[in-house]
């Protein structure tokens, strides 16, 4: 595969953060220097990699239409629209235009699966990594999760026996050669319109993960991941929130809920260490994946045990009082705070209190109304608070976490929950959503100290 990367003469990078650095780091290893463009002055690999820039041809601000029509091959970062009008002349102009995924899946050699949807990439990447680790399979997780894909092939990589990569919409955009072992979508929801021209062109980048896959793994309570075509050989599995004849579900036994595989239970929920329904049906995927790699049932069942969810999605903060504090921060779009309500409300004999609140980034917050109904107290903060806040009556809105906090512990009866869930985006009040949910505890911890 090493050809076709030297079957171009010349190589630019266009965007030099996390994605442009390891695309430079690669190309360097290769014996390539390539010319690196990003439209900021000064970029993160400006000031985190100077060797990089000491190695390479920088040109850092406005993109200029010449630079990119001297390239024969863009690697174009995630962040980068491609409906901006010098990258649409520069590919009139016959400039091949890849993402760092499309470069990975040249040269990789072990299989790979993949993982994308509106929310629960991370969650499903990092329990499917956990699963086939406690299996003895040396899987790394990269992508859109954090680790570039192109550093996972450099001569001093961590060895890898196959790969789980987080895939986001636009990594995908410009993806072809991607062959997976199996692929999944798992669920789709309204975000990133500031990236698309409407829903459809949104969706339509998520089903290239299904482009050139030995299995799809769809959600059946959410038809948008359906695949749209069959190719030959291509094998399908569904999961979903109810029990099914063919494929993953969940089933009630007595009070409990269990996960199920064609019909039969196979997992206690209880015995899980991820709480809420929406983690169920992680928890169905990353089975799934797991077995895709060649894991038994039982041995990917038992690789479940001792996992940790990530920080800030739906993470248990502690209980005070009977009164339980869950940050779920990550939630910052509408469909991501829909599922942490409806995935916690079955667990909560007292009242559900949610906070939510930030930036909307435009979206739709009316869609949050149904849920809504489940929650017993609502408290908003932050730029579209007073939105979510309109669309229950007798909300509550506050001007900063430490006022949701109180005003959450003076309306909370035993045997309640508190659930941060934002359905926004965090940067109007708070550097990201990590800051947002150790905000949050922090403030949680203060209020027990001192009351
Ligand atoms: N940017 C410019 N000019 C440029 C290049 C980028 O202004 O020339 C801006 C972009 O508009 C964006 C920011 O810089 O606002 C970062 O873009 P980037 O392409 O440089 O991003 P990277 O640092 O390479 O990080 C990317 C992913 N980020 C995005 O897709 C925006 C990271 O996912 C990913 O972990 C990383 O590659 C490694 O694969 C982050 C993310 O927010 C977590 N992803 C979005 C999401 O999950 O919703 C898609
Ligand atoms: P992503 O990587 O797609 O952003 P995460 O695993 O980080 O997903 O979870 C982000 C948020 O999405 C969580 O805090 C939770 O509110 C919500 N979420 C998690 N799993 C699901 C799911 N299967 N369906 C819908 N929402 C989910």
């Amino acid at each position: 595969m090493q050809q076709q990367l030297a079957h171009y003469k010349a190589i630019t990078v266009l965007g030099f953060g996390v994605t442009g650095m390891s695309c430079v780091r690669y190309l360097l290893a290769q014996g390539i220097r390539p010319i690196v463009l990003d439209t900021r002055a000064t970029p993160p690999g400006a000031e985190q990699a100077p060797e990089l820039v000491a190695q390479a041809e920088c040109h850092f601000g406005a993109l200029q239409l010449e630079h990119l029509l001297q390239a024969d091959l863009l690697l174009v970062s995630p962040g980068i629209d491609r409906r901006d009008t010098f990258l649409e002349m520069a590919a009139d102009a016959g400039v091949v235009m890849i993402s760092d995924i499309e470069l990975f899946a040249w040269q990789v050699s072990v299989p790979v699966v993949g993982v994308t949807g509106s929310n629960g990439k991370s969650t499903v990447v990092n329990l499917t990594t956990h699963i086939l680790r406690e299996n003895g399979v040396q899987a790394i997780a990269a992508g859109n999760i954090g680790t570039p894909v192109l550093d996972c092939l450099l001569p001093d990589a961590e060895p890898a026996d196959c790969f789980v990569l987080e895939l986001s919409s636009f990594q995908l955009e410009l993806v072809q050669s991607l062959q997976l072992k199996a692929a999944t979508i798992l669920n789709i929801s309204s975000d990133h319109l500031d990236r698309y021209d409407d829903e459809r062109s949104y969706e339509r980048a998520k089903h290239r993960i299904y482009q050139s896959t030995d299995m799809c793994i769809w959600n059946r309570d959410d038809e948008k991941t359906k695949p749209l075509f069959r190719k030959k050989g291509m094998q399908q599995i569904s999961f979903g929130s109810s029990d099914a004849a063919k494929g993953y579900g969940i089933t009630r036994t007595g009070s409990e809920l269990a996960i199920t595989y064609d019909n039969h239970p196979i997992v206690l929920a209880n015995e899980l260490p991820l709480s809420g329904v929406h983690n169920l049906l992680n928890v169905q995927a990353a089975l799934a994946l797991a077995q895709a790699l060649g894991l038994s049932m039982m041995a990917a069942i038992a690789g479940i045990t001792g996992y940790q969810s990530l920080p800030h999605r739906c993470e248990r903060i502690g209980e005070f009082n009977q009164v339980t504090w869950i940050d779920d921060s990550k939630a910052t779009n509408p469909g991501a705070a829909i599922a942490a309500i409806e995935g916690m409300r079955p667990a909560v004999t007292g009242k559900l209190i949610l906070i939510a609140g930030g930036d909307a980034k435009g979206a739709d917050l009316v869609v949050l109304e149904p849920a809504l109904s489940q929650v017993d107290e609502l408290i908003t903060l932050g730029r579209d608070g007073g939105k979510i806040a309109e669309l229950k009556a007798n909300s509550r809105q506050v001007q900063s976490l430490n006022e949701a906090v109180a005003y959450a512990a003076k309306v909370a009866t035993p045997n309640s929950m508190v659930l941060l869930s934002p359905a926004c985006a965090s940067l109007d009040m708070f550097k990201n959503y990590a800051d947002r949910g150790a905000q949050f505890k922090k403030a949680v911890e203060a209020w027990y100290a001192l009351s």
